[in-house]
């Protein structure tokens, strides 16, 4: 789908995105997923162009254990924020290989309302790849998905491993939904995360599950007190909400919109994304010095017996680290 681009092209790339039309803006994005080197310089190039239009997206984060309710969530939220006029970007970071294509087909039918919806766009994560590698992608789409108009962009990821700290690093504010049932879903809930959110909401506050749900975002308040917040000048509000109903999914936005008025005039939030950019460039060094372990035939086949003899005690790290340089090196 994804063939070489010509320079010159890229102008009129970046301004058919800048027009908003979905199906450049669905190409450019393979380009940008592509492997192929030769598609590399075109995407960055791309991404350059478009800089300027963007970054004016409200970026959102939303981060749970598997089937909180997160796409769920996105669909009732994103169809509110269409409703008011907003364009909404859905996109998710899932380096798992729990997410196949069939997974792809789930989230849309758990996002119906959003996956018909002219004024929203739902992009998965690429099929496969190491985290570092599809939070790059996922980085740039949404600065693709910016520069087309999107003003809003919510970015799903399931609540295991790195996946939330690479999702916090790329959005604004950062949602950790939880499930109703106290005391011990917190404990599931790894205190790492809870320190990583900007706003807790204990889903499924419905039916039965109501009065569990509010005894659940009691506790959360109450973990919460002992942490110290990231910023002097937001604490992290616990809510309920259920995403199925479309209760207090109003009032979540509202404290998104909060956490943003709040952050902006004393200058946290242009700060985080500057670190934010700059954490960017690092990882995607990171992730292209080191794509010669995963791709190249030969270095593949070299470090699992260099791994072997690091094991047995043969050969000392250091040796090990000074023989594989070299290797990138050649
Ligand atoms: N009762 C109730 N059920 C809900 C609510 N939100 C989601 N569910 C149900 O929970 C199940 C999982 O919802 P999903 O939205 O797919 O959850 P998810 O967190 O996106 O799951 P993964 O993407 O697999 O991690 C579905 O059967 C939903 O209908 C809610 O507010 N109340
Ligand atoms: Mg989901």
């Amino acid at each position: 789908m994804a063939a070489p681009v010509p320079f010159p092209e890229v102008e009129r790339l970046a301004q058919a995105i800048r027009t908003g039309n979905r199906t450049v803006l669905s190409r450019a994005i393979t380009l940008i997923e592509s492997k192929r080197a030769d598609h590399r310089g075109t995407a960055a190039a791309l991404t350059q162009a478009l800089l300027g239009a963007t970054g004016k997206a409200v970026r959102v984060g939303i981060t749970g254990v598997p089937g909180v309710g997160k796409s769920t969530l996105i669909d009732a939220l994103g169809s509110m924020l269409t409703k008011a006029g907003h364009k909404v970007a859905v996109l998710a970071v899932d380096p798992s290989s729990r997410r196949t294509g069939g997974s792809i087909l789930a989230d849309k039918t758990r996002m119906a309302h959003l996956a018909n919806d002219a004024n929203a766009f739902i992009r998965p994560s690429p099929a496969s790849g190491t985290l570092g590698g599809v939070a790059a992608k996922t980085r740039e789409t949404m600065l693709l998905c910016e520069a087309a108009g999107y003003d809003v962009v919510l970015v799903e990821t399931v609540g295991v491993g790195q996946s939330e700290i690479a999702v916090a690093d790329m959005t604004d504010s950062f949602l950790v939904l939880a499930l109703p049932g106290a005391g011990d879903e917190l404990q599931a809930l790894k205190k790492g995360v809870v320190e990583l959110a900007d706003i807790i909401a204990v889903n499924k506050a419905d039916g039965d599950n109501l009065v569990r749900a509010k005894a659940a975002a009691a506790e959360y308040r109450a973990a919460l007190h002992i942490l110290s917040p990231a910023s002097p000048n937001w604490s992290p509000p616990v809510v309920t909400c259920s995403a199925l109903k479309g209760d207090g999914i109003a009032d979540l936005w509202a404290h998104v919109l909060k956490h943003r008025e709040l952050l902006t005039p004393t200058g946290e939030l242009a700060a985080r994304r500057g670190e934010q950019q700059v954490k960017w460039m690092w990882a995607m060094l990171e992730e292209r010095l080191f794509a010669p372990l995963r791709t190249e035939r030969s270095l593949k086949a070299e470090l699992p017996r260099i791994e072997a003899e690091v094991t047995a005690g043969r050969l000392a790290p250091a040796a090990a680290v000074e023989r594989i340089v070299q290797m990138l090196g050649r």
